[in-house]
């Protein structure tokens, strides 16, 4: 069985990073392994929620797994406690990535033109760096505008706007860059990548839902993950996910008291496991 290595937090209420992250990865049929970066109470999109930074474990944890001899097919980092982490991280990759595994970024730390509470203006530079030495970096439109410097346009952009992003991403080091959150059609919503093997672009879209919901990037980075540690290739493994995730959105929508903090993915994992079997 291959064994996937998960580095973000852990949110006690929220749906989100490892709580939406573990179950994925474990219905791909995939061993997950966490490093969780921090906890918190809920995630910060709720009006009162605790932090505590795990920075000051992660040094003993990672002497630990060196003793045992511990080996990843797949690292894949969400939402870090700290800037220190990024060092951190790097460090992971470069002990416990097998030759030939790939190291994955969600570089989870910004929606809708802000970035989370708790994060200060320099937090982007630290991301950036972990994109920089990316197998595959999924950031939203965003993140993907402050790693880049770039100005962040919430609707209405065009493709050129879409490919100059990907392309400046790639240019900085992430070998394939995903974009989510791309919407050329008001009605449409979807994912837009540049696949540096085939030196074209790839996108999937589907039909666009009301709202925007809290985790559905860790659900799409974690469905990417799954579908491609199986073997699946990158158009594949976007389509997979973003079907996934608007299916969790359908469901939490159908649900008569919708869940406001995350989305129902976990009816949706039957359907997730079709995908991946078909
Ligand atoms: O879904 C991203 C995320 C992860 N972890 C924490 C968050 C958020 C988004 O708000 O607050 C703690």
């Amino acid at each position: 069985m291959k064994k996937v290595l998960t580095i973000q937090d852990i949110s006690g209420v929220g749906k989100c990073s490892l709580t939406v992250a573990l179950p994925v990865l474990s219905a791909a049929g995939l061993e997950t392994c966490v490093l969780p970066t921090a906890v918190l109470s809920c995630h910060t999109g709720f009006q009162s929620f605790t932090f505590h930074d795990l920075t000051g474990e992660i040094p003993a944890i990672e002497d630990s797994w060196e003793t045992e001899g511990f080996q990843f097919d797949a690292v894949y980092n969400g939402y870090l406690g700290s800037p220190e982490q990024v060092h951190l991280v790097e460090d992971i990759v470069s002990r416990f990535l097998k030759p030939g595994g790939i190291y994955v970024a969600d570089p989870a730390m910004a929606d809708h033109g802000k970035l989370y509470p708790g994060f200060d203006a320099d937090f982007p530079q630290a991301m950036q760096e972990l994109c920089t030495h990316a197998d595959i970096c999924i950031p939203n439109l965003t993140e993907a505008c402050l790693i880049t410097g770039t100005e962040y346009v919430e609707e209405g952009y065009d493709r050129k706007y879409i490919e100059t992003l990907l392309m400046k991403l790639h240019e900085q080091g992430a070998a394939v860059p995903i974009l989510t959150g791309v919407s050329f059609d008001p009605s449409y919503l979807g994912a837009m990548a540049y696949d540096s093997e085939q030196k074209s672009f790839v996108e999937y879209y589907t039909k666009k839902e009301p709202n925007a919901y809290h985790g559905t990037g860790d659900l799409f980075a974690s469905s990417v993950v799954g579908a491609l540690v199986r073997g699946r290739k990158l158009p594949d493994a976007i389509r997979i996910a973003t079907e996934f995730t608007h299916a969790s959105i359908v469901k939490t929508l159908q649900d008569p008291e919708p869940n406001w903090y995350g989305v129902n993915f976990e009816e949706a994992i039957p359907y997730f496991l079709r995908l991946l079997s078909d």
